[in-house]
């Protein structure tokens, strides 16, 4: 009797646990949703779809570093040959989202880093290393053409057009 008693109350324990558990992870998924809703240059969630920018940081044989589409179906790379930061064109109001992986691998004694940034817009990432990844959402609140850049290479740059 004694032992079934104590069975049970320990599996009473065990589900509150479990509830409690449950809730908390919850409570964190909602969160972060909330949270990745708020644009870098805004105070409040945006509940709209983002637009998405897919870049990589690579180095390109001929060209150095470069940022360059990633291609989101099948998994099949852009050519390195002539690839080159592209210019992106978004509409006004849009809410936007970039994801930048680096793909530079880094060599042992050079360690690279990369990161991405929109003056404007208030988009900065980290620094990235080999296979790291960071996506920013922003708002496109305003119509011009601004520059997205990696602060360690200059010459990593490329043109958002918001019309
Ligand atoms: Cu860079």
């Amino acid at each position: 009797m004694k032992s079934i008693s104590k069975k049970s109350r320990k599996s009473k324990g065990i589900t509150i646990i479990g509830i409690l558990g449950a809730s908390l992870v919850i409570g964190i998924l909602g969160y972060t949703t909330i949270n990745s809703m708020i644009p870098v240059n805004s105070n409040f969630p945006v509940f709209s779809a983002p637009t998405n920018i897919y870049l990589k940081a690579i180095k390109s044989p001929d060209r150095g570093y470069v940022f360059a589409s990633q291609s989101v179906k099948g998994g099949k790379g852009v050519p390195l040959t002539g690839a080159r930061s592209p210019t992106f064109v978004i509409n006004e109001g849009n809410l936007v989202s970039i994801h930048l992986i680096s793909e530079d691998r880094n060599e042992r004694d050079n360690p690279s880093f990369h990161n991405i940034n929109i003056d404007e817009f208030n988009v900065h990432s980290k620094n990235l290393h080999y296979f790291e990844s960071q996506t920013i959402t922003f708002l496109a609140d305003k119509q011009g053409e601004f520059h997205y850049y990696c602060t360690i290479h200059p010459e990593m740059s490329g043109t958002l057009e918001v019309q």
